[in-house]
């Protein structure tokens, strides 16, 4: 390190941080190590670093650049990510874990030379807005400038709130390599590894590069965030924030919980609203109220399906000028494709599986597709012109929504809410997906994933929902919570729903909070009146909603949902839960069981339980 980076390094006055650097020098033995301040310099360093180094390449449009990950790192490698454990544990749900010292010797003989000849980047970065309760501290220390230049469009940068933290050890702390590269590209894919030690509040990754491998601030840190939550009491979730905006000018907040790609970003994008944040929210009570912040300061979304119609506000920063990384997309020419995008896509370019062109076969005979499934953007909140104006905003917002929601074919209503918190709770922890492209493996399991988060919890399940359940104490105003279902599908496998419908159910919850919808009863929770869905149809999107489409959507699969419950009977058979959790699993199945028997059939049409 030379003399200006070790001053700056010495700058923040932290022995912890700089001891943590001076291991990771001592293990990865970069040939250069650069320490990269909040400074335009600096910042501006690692951008260009990354195309020195090829690790993005340069776009037609001003500001554009691609990154491609190697062909088989093109997701969350769930399998080879672990938590470091002294002993074992029972959290109710799988745990992958590894013994501590035999990860940590096996993780550190990957990374143990792993920057020989590279230039090691040491950067800080605050986990919410500077200046706020509600933010973490974290330092990234990695060789490739591809993660540090997302990590700077993703997250507010860290080196002045450092100093703030007087020395204290109370950081998140994340090494990781890309190991060898060839074209770019992490080659050793058999030993990436990604381990996290919740006791020492750091992550390890190595051998990898897609981003929610790679970047340490983005899923990693979120596993060490709902650790320390449930500790403090606060909440940490993998939740949109968006302000919607409701009658005469009125701003109401939400939150939402969903699993990777199943409409998280889309939601947070619908036209007409304000976006704070699209992925990892902190929640935490400030005077008797739930205030929330966005944990990050960009978005990594996916890109499939981003269209002009779909995805407006996307599309449009997308094409135009200002700071976006695209990934394993396919370029020709220097333009940007993927699928879905609805304009007409070349018949050959440059793709994650290198040269491409249409027809072109993996070693499976499998067509490859122009762009993988889960080819994502990487920009600024502040590239999009429907930002919130709080954003940024150190006390946060104030909730008074909150949705959780599935990807699920054939079993939940569009929106319900609850009955209680207590029931928007139990909503929330029962939600099932059917698996996407967003991580490796099998697609289109059906998988229960309670409050989108089964990846990512890091303490026992019975203890994280406890910590929601009593989160409403001493409130003195208590959200509302739905649960939500984008992804019904008729018997044909035609999706009910169009996209832009999540904007009537978004504004249906806002007027909810008013009380200015009446709401029907039902087994499962309050459901719309068809007046009120027919008129918002009309006025979000001028759209005529039919008595029959509403009685599609919302007609009760009473078998349906008694097969969930047994499912669920099942999964929590053996775990641990708080009591008022398993209150409501066994109220929602007599529920259940008590309308079966009084109107006999399997679906039951919303309008029969209103009178
Ligand atoms: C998700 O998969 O939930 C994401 C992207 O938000 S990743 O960084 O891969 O976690
Ligand atoms: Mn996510």
């Amino acid at each position: 390190m030379d003399k200006i980076d070790l001053q700056k390094l010495e700058e923040i006055n932290n022995k912890h941080a700089i001891k943590v650097v001076e291991e990771a020098i001592q293990l990865c033995k970069p040939t250069k190590v650069t320490v990269i301040t909040d400074s335009k310099e600096d910042i501006n360093y690692v951008r260009e670093l990354s195309l020195i180094k090829g690790e993005e390449t340069k776009l037609k449009m001003e500001g554009h650049t691609i990154h491609f990950d190697g062909y088989y790192d093109q997701g969350r490698d769930k399998v080879n990510t672990k938590y470091l454990l002294s002993k074992d544990v029972d959290w109710g749900i799988k745990v992958n874990s590894i013994e501590k010292e035999k990860g940590l010797k096996e993780i550190y003989s990957y990374l143990d030379g792993s920057m020989a000849g590279k230039e090691m980047l040491v950067r800080f970065f605050s986990l919410g807005p500077a200046n706020s309760i509600f933010s973490l501290k974290a330092l990234q220390i990695t060789d490739s400038a591809y993660v540090a230049h997302s990590e700077d469009l993703l997250y507010r940068q860290g080196y002045e709130e450092f100093k703030k933290l007087n020395g204290s050890s109370d950081f998140f702390f994340f090494l990781h390599s890309a190991g060898r590269l060839e074209n770019g590209v992490s080659v050793d894919i058999d030993k990436r590894r990604i381990y996290i030690d919740l006791e020492e509040n750091r992550v390890y990754s190595v051998n990898n590069q897609y981003a929610g491998n790679s970047l340490g601030l983005k899923k990693l840190a979120f596993r060490l965030a709902i650790k320390k939550a449930n500790e403090e009491g606060w909440l940490a979730e993998h939740m949109f924030i968006m302000g919607v905006h409701g009658p005469n000018g009125r701003i109401t907040y939400f939150t939402g919980a969903y699993p990777s790609a199943c409409g998280k970003t889309s939601t947070a994008m619908i036209p007409g609203q304000t976006v704070v944040g699209d992925d990892i929210a902190y929640l935490k009570k400030i005077d008797g109220v739930i205030r929330v912040v966005n944990m990050e300061s960009g978005i990594f979304g996916i890109i499939h399906s981003v269209n002009s119609e779909n995805d407006p506000v996307i599309y449009q920063a997308l094409t135009t000028p200002g700071e976006v990384i695209f990934s394993n997309v396919l370029t020709n020419n220097g333009v940007p494709y993927w699928g879905g995008m609805r304009k007409d896509i070349p018949d050959k370019g440059i793709n994650f599986s290198g040269e491409w062109f249409e027809g072109k076969k993996d070693n499976q005979g499998k067509e490859t597709p122009c762009s993988h499934k889960n080819a994502r953007y990487t920009l600024r909140l502040n590239e999009l012109n429907n930002i919130d104006s709080k954003a940024n905003d150190p006390d946060g917002v104030p909730v008074k929504a909150i949705f959780y929601g599935g990807r699920d074919s054939d079993t939940t209503i569009p929106i319900v809410e609850s009955l209680t918190w207590a029931h928007g709770v139990f909503l929330g922890a029962t939600v099932e997906s059917e698996t996407t492209a967003a991580t490796l493996g099998a697609r289109g399991v059906r998988k229960y994933n309670p409050m989108a988060n089964l990846d990512f919890i890091s303490v026992p399940l019975g203890t994280y929902i406890e910590n929601h359940l009593k989160f409403t104490k001493d409130l003195k105003v208590i959200p509302k919570i739905s649960a939500t279902n984008y992804f019904l599908k008729d018997k044909t496998g035609k999706y009910l729903n169009g996209k832009m419908d999540k904007r009537v159910w978004l504004l249906w919850a806002e007027g909810r909070v008013y009380d200015e919808y009446e709401a029907i009863e039902t087994p499962v929770g309050l459901i719309p009146k068809y007046e009120d869905l027919k008129k918002l149809f009309i006025r979000e999107l001028n759209k005529e909603y039919t008595r029959v489409e509403y009685i599609q959507q919302f007609s009760l699969r009473v078998g349906k949902y008694q097969e969930k419950m047994e499912r669920m009977s099942r999964i929590f058979e053996n775990i641990e839960m708080p009591t008022a959790f398993t209150e409501e699993l066994k109220a929602q199945t007599k529920r259940l069981r008590e309308t079966r028997i009084k109107f006999v059939e399997d679906i039951i049409s919303p309008f029969q339980f209103f009178r």
